[in-house]
């Protein structure tokens, strides 16, 4: 059984197993919550991603991937980078790759044995995609995600984007709005 739970606040502060990051392909820190993750993660977290560079990751991070690092400093073990779409509103199939930061990211975190997950609005910032669809993409793709999570917890920094998840979660008719048990 998973608790897919909401709360409007930062990112960093949550103890959890891991904290999913909405990076970019170069997984060398960026604004929004990619760089309040490496400012509070501490220099741990740039440093593993620079050896993500020089191994595996020459080119990057493709987008609708993730790849795990140390959470450094953060009140968690894991930060778990996944790159989203920028929206573009002529290019519907780019959803596609949205729900795919969601999959891959528990994936990822199922390879960790990460019981506890807490998830931004990835693409809903700087990437720009409307916060409604990018609250159902989120929502619908981790609920019907298999995982060994017990918690996975979206972790809405500003409160328009605490009350997309909310309106979606309720007319996806999960009940309370702020957390519901699913299969
Ligand atoms: N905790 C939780 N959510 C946050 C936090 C925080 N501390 N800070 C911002 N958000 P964005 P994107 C919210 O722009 O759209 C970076 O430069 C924010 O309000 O962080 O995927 C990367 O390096 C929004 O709802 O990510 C990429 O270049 C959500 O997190 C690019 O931005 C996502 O906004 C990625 O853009």
């Amino acid at each position: 059984m998973m608790e897919i739970t909401l709360i409007q606040g930062d990112i960093t502060e949550q103890s959890v197993d891991a904290v999913v990051n909405a990076a970019n392909s170069s997984l060398l820190g960026g604004g929004g919550v990619d760089g309040a993750i490496h400012r509070r993660g501490g220099p741990e977290v740039l440093a593993a991603c620079r050896a993500l560079r020089a191994s595996h990751y020459g080119k990057g991070l493709a987008t609708g991937r993730a790849v795990a690092t140390t959470a450094g400093r953060l009140p968690a073990t894991w930060v778990i980078h996944t790159v989203g779409p920028v929206y573009a509103a002529d290019r519907p199939e780019r959803a596609e790759l949205l729900a795919s930061c969601y999959r891959e990211s528990l994936r990822v975190a199922d390879e960790l044995g990460v019981r506890t997950l807490a998830l931004p609005a990835v693409s809903a910032g700087i990437f720009g995609w409307p916060l409604h669809d990018a609250a159902r993409i989120a929502l619908t793709t981790v609920r019907d995600t298999p995982s060994g999570l017990t918690e996975a917890r979206f972790v809405l920094f500003e409160e328009r984007a605490y009350q997309a998840f909310d309106a979606v979660w309720r007319e996806l008719g999960e009940g309370r709005g702020h957390g519901s048990m699913v299969d």
